[in-house]
Order: structure tokens, then C-alpha cells, then sequence
């Protein structure tokens, strides 16, 4: 697959066209039909909570939060591939794949609600916390590796980042480090289109972003981030070619970000509702409903699922709301082993406020 779509000859691997018809039989995964349903039941069941979340942080019941619409078939392969043993190095727009890894709903409310609780990921083994410095993930998920390799562990480390994470250093020197140490690490760029309102043809001057791992000796592929079967097929080629020992990969997911970059921003204000009509052709949760459709394998009242989804959503958001308070305190206390002065200034500052705010409340 690797030297059929190197990125070199700019082809982008695609197995599902639009209309969830198989066009690329040669490297259509085995999978079997039981777990395609799952697969669509998993991408249905992160979109219904997504969006859902959306409505909470318009309830002003959490902070800002970064949807996920539209983006579901790359988390949803990569889904139905990890392990438990598997390191699964996170940014902040992946949800499927974090569900996957046994994070719950009720973690990631209150990881919006701005308690670190949330990061213990209690049932979730290896993992590690999101990462909001763009880029920065990368890094630790190619020393992770670097450690896999040298105890000769059978695992393989995803990581995530958006295509703006590309222009940042920190992706170049993951890249670099890994491709010298073959290190069993995949990196997922999920290619949205946007850096927040920066297109990607503004990010970068290169070709593609799959171009980019050629420089550093390691494998690439551009793959159709919407096609389910795709991203299934590329993740899995990937994992079996990281724990053959043979390094680390690069999968570009080209998709677009079908809601707004956080709940802070207003896409009206940089793109189209042309372009956005453009790219509902090619909804990753409709393709794969079409094809399990032609294949008689929908058997699913996709009105009562949704019914049961809100209900699970809510039901775990109320126990984030219900959750014990985080103390302010631990803030600050965890940062330092001796607090600094100006730390102890801002503490002092935040309590004034809450107190005021308080007051202001009654
Ligand atoms: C180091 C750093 N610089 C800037 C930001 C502010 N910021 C948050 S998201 C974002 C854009 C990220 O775009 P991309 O990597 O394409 O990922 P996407 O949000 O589209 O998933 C920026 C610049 C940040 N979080 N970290």
C-alpha cells in the first residue's frame, strides 16, 4: 500500500465513493460484517454525544469545546484497530478513538468543566492526557516509542494532530527523531481544512501534507479521512508495519471540520455555505450508512439508537454536573513542588475574585 500510494506520486487512497459504493476492491479490508455495524454504531454514538456537548457549552454547563462533526471516520478506524496495550498520544478532536480506549463520556464533560479529575482516565490504559499546545503531543508520543522499541514491547503509539500542527516545530522534530529510531509511532494528521480560519493552502507551500514524512524516512499515505473503509485500511497496514519493526508512519486524513473550530468560533466569518455544501457530499456517517444499506446490513432504527444515545449522554453529563467540586486550591498546588511568588500573587487574586464574583451572584 505504502509504495502503491506513496505520497510521491500524489494519488489519495480511497476505497468508498460518495455514495458508499465500493470502488477499490483490491484493498478493501476483511472486516467482518458484525464489526462494520459496530463501527457505524460507534461513529453514530461519538456524533450524537458531540453534538450534544455543543448544546451543553450553549447552556453555558461547560467551558469551550472543540466539535468533532464531520471527522468521525478517522477516530472510528482507528476505533476498531488500537488495543488496550496500544498507546493511544491525543490532541483534542478525536473522540471516537479516546471512547475507544475506554475514556467515558463523564471524564471528558468534566475535562470541559475545566476538573483535571478528568484526566485520571480511571478505565483507560495507556493514555495520556489531551494535549492543547498544538504540536507538543507528538513529541511525547514519539519518546513513548522510543521506549516501546528499546524494551522490545509489542505495541504500537497513535498520535493526533491537525494539519496547522504541521508548521509547528515540534512535528518536524518528532518526525526527524522517529524516522532516525524507526520507532514504532503513527501519526494521524486529521487534514480539516482549517487551522482555526487559516486554510491549509495558506499553512503550508508543500504538495500535500503525506509529502512531508518523505523528507524524514517515513512512510506516508493521503488517505480519503472520510472513507471509513479507507482509514480503516491505511491504520491497520500501519500498525502491522510499526510492530514489524520496520518505523513510524504518516496517514494525512483529508476531511473537513463540519461545525466550528471551538464553540468560541464563527466559520460564517471564513468560509462558504458553498463549500460547506461541497464537502456534505462526502459525510463519512452517510457513505458508510449507504453502504451498509446496499449490503443488507442496516438493520438498525437509527431514530430509536439516537433516542438511547442522547439518554447515555445525558445521563453521564449529569453525573460530570453532580461530580465532587475540584478545590481551586490543587490549580496551583500541583504546579511547583515550591510555589513561586507570582503564583502565590495569582492565587491570591483568584480568590479575591471568586469572592467578588460570589457577592456580585447574590
Ligand atoms: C502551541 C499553540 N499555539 C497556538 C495555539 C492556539 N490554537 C488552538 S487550536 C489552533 C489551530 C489548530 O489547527 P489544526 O492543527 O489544523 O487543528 P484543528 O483545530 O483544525 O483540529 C491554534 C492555533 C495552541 N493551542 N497551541
Amino acid at each position: 500500500m505504502f509504495k502503491e500510494f506513496s505520497p510521491l506520486k500524489k494519488k489519495i487512497f480511497r476505497i468508498m465513493d460518495n455514495n458508499g459504493k465500493i470502488k477499490n476492491e483490491k484493498w478493501m479490508p476483511k472486516i467482518d460484517n458484525k464489526n462494520i455495524v459496530k463501527a457505524y454504531k460507534d461513529m453514530l454514538f461519538a456524533r450524537t454525544a458531540d453534538l450534544m456537548t455543543v448544546n451543553y457549552q450553549r447552556q453555558g454547563r461547560i467551558f469551550t469545546y472543540p466539535p468533532n462533526y464531520g471527522q468521525e471516520a478517522i477516530s472510528g478506524a482507528v476505533a476498531q484497530i488500537i488495543s488496550d496495550e496500544d498507546w493511544l498520544v491525543p490532541a483534542f478532536r478525536e473522540l471516537g478513538a479516546w471512547l475507544a480506549k475506554g475514556v467515558s463520556l463523564k471524564e471528558i464533560f468534566l475535562y470541559y468543566m475545566g476538573n483535571e479529575d478528568a484526566s485520571k482516565f480511571e478505565s483507560a490504559k495507556n493514555m495520556v492526557p489531551f494535549s492543547v499546545p498544538i504540536a507538543s503531543q507528538l513529541l511525547h508520543a514519539t519518546g513513548i516509542a522510543y521506549e516501546v522499541k528499546l524494551n522490545n514491547k509489542k505495541q504500537t503509539v497513535f498520535t493526533f494532530v491537525g494539519d496547522g500542527g504541521t508548521s509547528e516545530g515540534d512535528f518536524h522534530e518528532a518526525l526527524n527523531f522517529a524516522g532516525v529510531w524507526k520507532v514504532p509511532v503513527v501519526f494521524i494528521v486529521q487534514n480539516n481544512q482549517y487551522g482555526i480560519s487559516t486554510p491549509t493552502k495558506v499553512q503550508t507551500a508543500s504538495e500535500s501534507i503525506a509529502i512531508k514524512s518523505v523528507a524524514y524516512g517515513v512512510k506516508g499515505i493521503q488517505v480519503d479521512g472520510n472513507d471509513f473503509f479507507a482509514m480503516y485500511a491505511a491504520v491497520k497496514e500501519a500498525k502491522d508495519y510499526t510492530l514489524a519493526g520496520n518505523g513510524p508512519v504518516l496517514i494525512e486524513a483529508v476531511t473537513y471540520r463540519k461545525g466550528a473550530h471551538t464553540t468560541s468560533d464563527d466559520p460564517t466569518k471564513y468560509r462558504t455555505k458553498e463549500e460547506e455544501e461541497s464537502w456534505d457530499k462526502t459525510d463519512p456517517l452517510n457513505r458508510l450508512r449507504n453502504y451498509l444499506k446496499d449490503n443488507n446490513l442496516y438493520d438498525i432504527d437509527e431514530e430509536i439508537l439516537i433516542k438511547d444515545y442522547k439518554k447515555e449522554t445525558d445521563r453521564q453529563f449529569i453525573a460530570a454536573e453532580t461530580y465532587k467540586e475540584y478545590p481551586i486550591d490543587d490549580v496551583f498546588n500541583f504546579q511547583y513542588v515550591d510555589m513561586p511568588d507570582d503564583l502565590k500573587e495569582q492565587k491570591r487574586e483568584y480568590k479575591k475574585f471568586l469572592k467578588w464574583k460570589e457577592k456580585v451572584a447574590k
